[in-house]
């Protein structure tokens, strides 16, 4: 497994290589067929490619502490949200999808993303839905402070993606 370390790395830096000055051509006469053990390689690099995109559709954010004491007050229930966006090109209908915890389980009613960059958050305590903000209606905090995974689902049940963190002292908020 050694060998394919250095492959899956530059995947992840892709970005920053792809800056660079493009190596020279190799002529005719010193090009060779590709191994086998590097066509495995390749291989794996396009997996390591295919897991590291993220979905149009996903989760963008998540502020797990609601700032200040956790006193359980519906005004510090609604600073705890789950955040996502859609950088797709078209609207996404999100009804029957949901949004999980281990325990837990928010139901999207008759709700549309916008596309290109729309935004939705989720808060977790009583409010009435408007353009952009829903509410779960919890009477406690729903996302650990000391860590947790929210997964997103469709319809259909299957997970589409989730956003996992740990606990950092000072911090709030982390991307997803
Ligand atoms: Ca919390």
């Amino acid at each position: 497994m050694r060998r394919f370390l250095p492959v899956i790395a530059a995947v992840t830096t892709g970005a920053v290589l792809a800056g660079a000055a493009p190596a020279r051509a190799v002529p005719a006469h010193e090009q060779q067929a590709v191994p086998a053990h590097e066509q495995t390689v390749r291989t794996y690099a396009e997996s390591a490619r295919a897991v590291l995109a993220a979905p149009a559709l996903r989760f963008h954010s998540v502020q797990y502490d609601s700032p200040g004491t956790d006193t359980r007050t519906n005004a510090s229930l609604n600073t705890e949200w789950i955040s996502l966006v859609n950088t797709g090109t078209t609207p996404v209908s999100l009804t029957g999808w949901r949004i999980v915890d281990k325990s837990r389980t928010y139901t999207f009613g008759n709700v549309t993303i916008g596309g290109r960059g729309g935004r939705l958050w989720l808060h977790t305590g009583k409010g009435t839905n408007a353009k952009g903000h829903l509410y779960w209606g919890s009477g406690n905090y729903v996302w650990n402070n000391t860590g947790d995974t929210a997964t997103l689902l469709t319809k259909a049940g299957k997970a589409h993606h989730t956003c996992t963190w740990g606990q950092k002292a000072g911090r709030t908020v982390v991307g997803c």
